[in-house]
């Protein structure tokens, strides 16, 4: 008998699950290392030079220990923290397996990064249309079969399901029924909306804007003036409106790795070396499947120097190697004479057409 699909009583529109793993790169490999289970642990950079930390399991946490803090400064506020070493490769697969699992229950998937996706399961006909269980079996087969744990958020948009999703974590799930949203709005603080970083905070807190019902009492001009386009997203989002959708084919519009190192790049040399390994990294990840048939319309190196500043630069450039790289690091680095402290290596596509890459390992 074919289940009914209803729209379902809590959510009239559109029901969307955001998944995000629990400390997911920490929980891969202490799955693979029970004994590690009830100690904190940290996932560092593989070598000395990049000893960042990439995320740290629920226990570090406690001691303060955050992703992309210097591994120096969490020995310091955990001396007994053990560290692992970053398996990308590892993730990679786990995070396939986990979109096995999504595909049980819709077509509609669209990836965010390793570890996070939105789900629209509007027309699903599991668990008689229900998201909220759903989302229960989801994170119940991720935890039976991969052996880790995932929260999720469940809403009628992508806004409010991103959200939820980091309310009740770690190993929970949230709920934003439709006519739950106008409460939960209003007390929500401006920095958990998406597009607000620190600097956008600090403006609308000098505006005396703290919370999306402060940023209700604004009109669209208003918001308009303060932070040009944006501020038209801002009048929607912080009355919980988002149109946004899922899509399960967005075509990413660039392609970039990079490293922020515990000790600053100096010398030439030593930061030529290191774009090198950040260019075979790129090369490995464009010959992946999705991104074979792209065809690239620019290189870029990024660089933040030690005093914070950042600069891109970049050049036109339909087939990509190592040399066009050392160049801009070369230009980069007459004008630039200060020390290194991230440094990165990308290209840009051209999204209208999509054919075989050119690509050249030198
Ligand atoms: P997040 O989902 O932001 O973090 P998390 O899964 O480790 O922890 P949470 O339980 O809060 O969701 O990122 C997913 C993975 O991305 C994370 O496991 C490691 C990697 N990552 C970095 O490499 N650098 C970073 O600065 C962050 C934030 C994440
Ligand atoms: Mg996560």
């Amino acid at each position: 008998m074919r289940a009914i699909i209803s729209s379902h009583k809590n959510f009239n529109s559109s029901k969307i699950i955001h998944v995000d793993m629990d400390c997911f790169y920490a929980s891969v490999e202490i799955r693979e290392r029970p004994e590690l289970k009830n100690k904190p642990v940290a996932v560092a950079g593989s070598s000395a030079s990049r000893g960042v930390i990439t995320t740290c399991n629920y226990i570090a946490r406690k001691f303060g220990i955050r992703s992309a803090m210097p591994s120096i400064t969490a020995k310091r506020l955990c001396p007994h923290i053990v560290f692992l070493p970053v398996n990308m490769e590892k993730y990679r697969l786990i995070s396939k397996e986990i979109h096995k699992i999504y595909k049980c229950y819709t077509k509609v998937i669209e990836p965010v990064s390793l570890d996070e996706a939105y789900l629209d399961v509007t027309n699903s006909e599991y668990c008689q249309g229900d998201p909220e269980e759903m989302a229960r079996q989801i994170r119940m087969k991720i935890h039976e079969d991969i052996g880790i744990t995932a929260s999720a958020g469940i809403a009628s948009n992508k806004f409010l399901a991103k959200i939820a999703s980091d309310w009740n974590k770690p190993n929970g799930q949230y709920s934003i029924p439709d006519n739950a949203i106008k409460n939960f709005i209003l007390k929500l603080p401006v920095r958990k909306i998406y597009g607000v970083g620190k600097k956008t905070e600090i403006l609308l807190k000098s505006n005396g804007i703290n919370t999306c019902q402060d940023l209700q009492k604004l009109s669209k001009e208003r918001l308009s003036g303060l932070l040009g386009k944006y501020g038209r997203t801002l009048y929607s989002l912080s009355r919980g409106i988002d149109s946004r959708k899922v899509e399960s084919h967005k075509i990413s519009k660039s392609l970039s790795v990079e490293d922020t190192y515990m000790v600053d790049l100096t010398n030439q040399e030593q930061t030529l070396n290191e774009l090198r390994l950040l260019y075979l990294e790129l090369i490995k990840r464009l010959n992946m499947e999705i991104y074979k048939k792209r065809i690239i319309k620019s290189c870029y190196v990024k660089i933040k120097f030690n005093d914070f500043k950042l600069t891109t630069i970049q050049k036109s450039s339909e087939v990509i190697n190592y040399e066009i790289y050392a160049n801009l690091l070369n230009k980069s680095l007459l004008t630039n004479r200060k020390s290194i402290r991230l440094l990165g290596v990308g290209v840009q596509f051209n999204n209208e057409s999509i054919s075989q890459l050119n690509l050249d390992i030198s």
